[in-house]
């Protein structure tokens, strides 16, 4: 048994900024203004954006924690666009199966609010195409499993700080999930202990982007307190 004495334990003392109760709830209230701004952008500009904000919310999502620390997650930042051309391709082909054959008819009724459909434009549009791959275990120095562990919680703390990030600074995302997602591990090739996990383009929005007129559940409907 491994304990808080064992060798591999080393600690450090904790870096925490304490705020005074004000700042606490000055801070509180201007996030949640901000995160609640945040909307799926469906529309992309073709206007660049500069690689070092992508490597900052990649750095910031990578700040996640997660199961035994084993951070389990790949980014691969797609720009080249004959690759996102067929990603796009690739995603299209399975979102038009899904929108006229394998989605049942409640999934269908689910998602007409959202106004989505097979053409996924955001792909070619958006100059970044991050895939998240989420890592089923590592790989040792001998070649040998080393077992992960919550990946899927990991993962999808990981993506909702990049998905933070990417808003705080100004640019706009889509957490998109093509089903199945098997031909971007093919396309990006990457090794096997990976599977994609989110499809997630990063970009300006479009100048006449438009979204869908729903609203959040309030507090009193997500929340209950004992
Ligand atoms: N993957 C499809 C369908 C889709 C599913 C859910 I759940 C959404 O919240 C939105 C879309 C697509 O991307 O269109």
């Amino acid at each position: 048994m491994t304990t808080a004495s064992d060798p591999s334990y080393r600690a450090r003392p904790l870096d925490f900024v304490r705020f005074d109760p004000t700042q606490m709830r000055d801070r509180a209230r201007s996030w949640f203004v901000e995160m609640d701004r945040r909307r799926s952008v469906r529309q992309f500009s073709t206007e660049p954006v500069p690689h070092e904000l992508i490597a900052d919310a990649i750095r910031t999502a990578s700040t996640a924690p997660s199961g035994a620390h084993m951070q389990p997650w790949t980014f691969v930042v797609v720009s080249d666009p004959d690759i996102r051309a067929r990603i796009r391709a690739a995603a299209e082909a399975e979102e038009e199966k899904f929108y006229t054959r394998r989605a049942p008819d409640e999934w269908l009724e689910a998602l007409a609010p959202l106004g989505t459909d097979a053409v996924k434009t955001h792909i070619t549009d958006a100059p970044y195409v991050v895939v998240l791959f989420r890592h089923r275990h590592g790989i040792n120095a001998d070649g040998s499993i080393r077992k992960y562990y919550y990946t899927s919680e990991s993962c999808g703390i990981a993506a909702g700080l990049f998905i933070a990030a990417v808003h705080h600074m100004g640019l706009a995302t889509l957490p998109h999930t093509p089903s199945p997602m098997g031909f971007l591990a093919e396309i990006l090739d990457r090794p096997g202990n990976e599977q994609a996990f989110l499809l997630l383009p990063v970009g300006y929005p479009a100048a006449d982007a438009q979204v869908p007129d729903i609203t959040r559940k309030p507090l009193d409907a997500v929340a209950t307190w004992v």
